[in-house]
């Protein structure tokens, strides 16, 4: 079982992450993961903390001569603020510098101290603070470097900041279908997304989002906004429809909620599906002999019965606007309930681009985790052969009954048997 364990505050020494399951003989590049923490600081809307950092993984257990040894992976990343915080955050007793009382609406302060029975907002604050989601990333990034030995690959993009929303991409609902490998059009789509401030690769829609960011900055303010995750190569089989949680669906949503600020979490056509007769909600099935199983749409967004059909997974993650405001609400004080402004030092105005690359990183982590309960093994070498056998197989199978003709395949075999093409 794949399972990773974060600790560390924001502004504390450093953040420390263990993941343990991680099979042997993965080729563990550090400047990759370090490229993934990147990508997470960038985006128009950051905060100036992001300027103070500059992300890096260090590995400190686990990785030998590059490759992964099968034993807990443990790194480290640094928080570069930590030296102005050396006394705020000591480990040891002293003075700890002046008591947060001003409860942030939106935040963990008000029932994170309640709680545990704190006095200082900052015991709850530092924890819940989404300086976390690198750590995410981090572990994102080893999920990252798993699935890429077998083909699979996840991106995410921004879709809507606050009501600017981009015009939909190719493709039914999702960037298109690159097929394997992805052709170079197919690929520039995601080159365009990466360089966009916004992630977004609708350029009219980026621009509109940047002015609304602008606005929301000078007037005080944030936003929120849906980011989109799709990934590809996911083979037919992840999750089972058998027990509630093993569901490859609530796998998913309940690692994107786990996501400082995320509100909602949408599989494929979710919402609209609910408003729509089932006729125009489920996916035809096809078989083509050569193409093997195919849909006609995929607004199942890839997911049927809580397993993987082989389609494109696609998620939408709805994050709602950043609840530290320069402009604060009111609020109440946690110590003499006066009403008061909510507590502020700085913020981002919006977290949507970075947020889905923390998205991402998750979406990596479910799959990796639910590929290795389909093919598991305790190294490469031995989920490949466990995995390639089991596409071979599913690639071309066809359940029917002996002498049918199914396309161009005629089954053989006993009753019920699968047949080759
Ligand atoms: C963040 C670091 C934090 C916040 C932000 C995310 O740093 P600081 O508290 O020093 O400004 O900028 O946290 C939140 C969005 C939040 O809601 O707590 C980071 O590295 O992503």
């Amino acid at each position: 079982m794949l399972r990773f364990l974060t600790a560390g505050e924001s502004h504390g020494q450093e953040l420390t992450v263990i993941v343990d399951g991680y099979p042997a003989g993965i080729p563990v590049d550090g400047a990759y993961i370090d490229s993934q923490l990147g990508r997470r600081q960038l985006g128009h809307g950051r905060s100036e903390r992001q300027k103070m950092e500059r992300d890096h993984a260090e590995i400190t257990g686990g990785v030998r001569g590059g490759l992964s040894l099968g034993g807990p992976i443990a790194l480290t990343i640094a928080n570069r603020v930590w030296k102005d915080w050396q006394d705020r955050m000591s480990v040891t007793p002293g003075d700890l510098g002046e008591e947060v009382t001003r409860l942030r609406p939106g935040h963990a302060d008000f029932a994170g101290t309640l709680k545990y029975g704190h006095t200082d907002v900052r015991n709850v604050l530092e924890r819940s603070s989404a300086r976390e989601t690198a750590s995410r990333v981090a572990v994102g990034g080893l999920a990252a470097l798993l699935l890429e030995q077998f083909g699979i690959f996840v991106r995410g993009h921004t879709v809507s900041i606050g009501p600017e929303a981009s015009e939909p991409l190719p493709g039914e609902y999702i960037i298109g279908r690159p097929g394997y490998p992805p052709s170079e059009d197919w690929m520039r789509l995601w080159e365009e997304v990466e360089a966009s401030e916004v992630r977004c690769a609708d350029p009219a829609a980026a621009e509109r989002m940047i002015q609304i960011i602008d606005s929301a900055k000078a007037a005080g303010y944030t936003w929120g906004g849906v980011a989109q995750v799709v990934a590809y190569n996911v083979p037919v089989g992840l999750g089972t429809h058998t027990q509630w949680d093993k569901r490859l669906d609530a796998a998913l949503a309940g690692a994107l909620m786990s996501i400082p600020s995320v509100k909602g979490v949408e599989i494929g056509t979710g919402f609209a599906s609910a408003a729509s007769p089932g006729n125009q909600v489920h996916d035809i099935i096809r078989y083509g002999a050569g193409e093997g199983w195919t849909r006609l749409s995929n607004r199942a967004g890839g997911v049927e019965g809580g397993i993987s059909n082989g389609e494109p997974l696609i998620v939408q993650v709805a994050f709602k606007p950043i609840s530290t405001m320069r402009r604060a609400l009111p609020s109440a004080d946690l110590r003499t309930g006066e009403e008061v402004q909510a507590h502020y030092d700085r913020s981002d105005t919006c977290v949507v681009p970075a947020g889905a690359v923390v998205a991402e990183a998750m979406v990596r982590w479910v799959i990796a985790s639910a590929l290795l309960e389909k093919c598991g093994g305790d190294s490469l070498k031995e989920i490949r052969r466990n995995f390639d056998g089991f596409i071979a197989e599913q690639k071309s199978r066809v359940v029917g009954r002996p002498g049918d003709e199914l396309g161009a395949v005629t089954v053989v075999g006993g009753s019920g048997a699968q047949a080759g093409i």
